[in-house]
């Protein structure tokens, strides 16, 4: 039986993952918007990714008996001022993600919920993975930033990402 403080937290991490595939959403607009269809497409996987992470703490509190409640999700944000700015502010929310999951997993440590804590760990693997790609595109942005033609082939390069359910 989950402790209640447990079930709110990961409810409130339901309500984040959903806000976060909603902000990737609100970043394919924008990238379609501005002609940058595979940073659209990288987006729009990761939109998906998202309400996949969101369903997998959904799935795993009705398995462990647990009322699912969901919550609002605020406006994202929609104006960005540009391609690099669009993955720096995707690292920069990432990084709060990993920082929940890491507070998540505090909890589930201090109240020695073992079925939590192996849970919880494909989310702490999943955040390393995350913040690698996007620290390898953005160091790739940088080295192409003075040179428009690597720009555009890195933009293709995102077209080939596919998504994995
Ligand atoms: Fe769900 O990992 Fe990104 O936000």
């Amino acid at each position: 039986m989950l402790s209640q403080r447990l079930i709110d937290a990961i409810n409130d991490q339901i309500n984040y993952e959903l806000l976060s595939s909603y902000l990737y959403l609100s970043m394919v607009a924008y990238c379609e918007d501005n002609d940058f269809h595979g940073a659209a497409n990288f987006y729009r996987v990761q939109a998906k990714e998202e309400v996949d992470h969101a369903m997998k703490f959904y799935d795993y509190l009705i398995e462990m008996n647990a009322r699912v409640i969901l919550k609002g999700i605020p406006d994202p944000e929609v104006n960005f001022a540009g391609y690099k700015d669009t993955f720096e502010k995707s690292l920069a929310h990432e990084k709060t993600v990993t920082a929940r999951i890491y507070n998540l997993m505090d909890i589930a440590m201090e109240e020695r919920e073992h079925a939590t804590i192996s849970f919880l760990k494909w989310y702490v693997d999943e955040q390393v993975e995350e913040e690698n790609n996007l620290n390898t595109i953005l160091g790739k942005i940088k080295r192409a930033e003075q040179n428009p033609a690597a720009l555009y082939m890195l933009d293709d390069e995102l077209l080939t990402r596919v998504y994995v359910p």
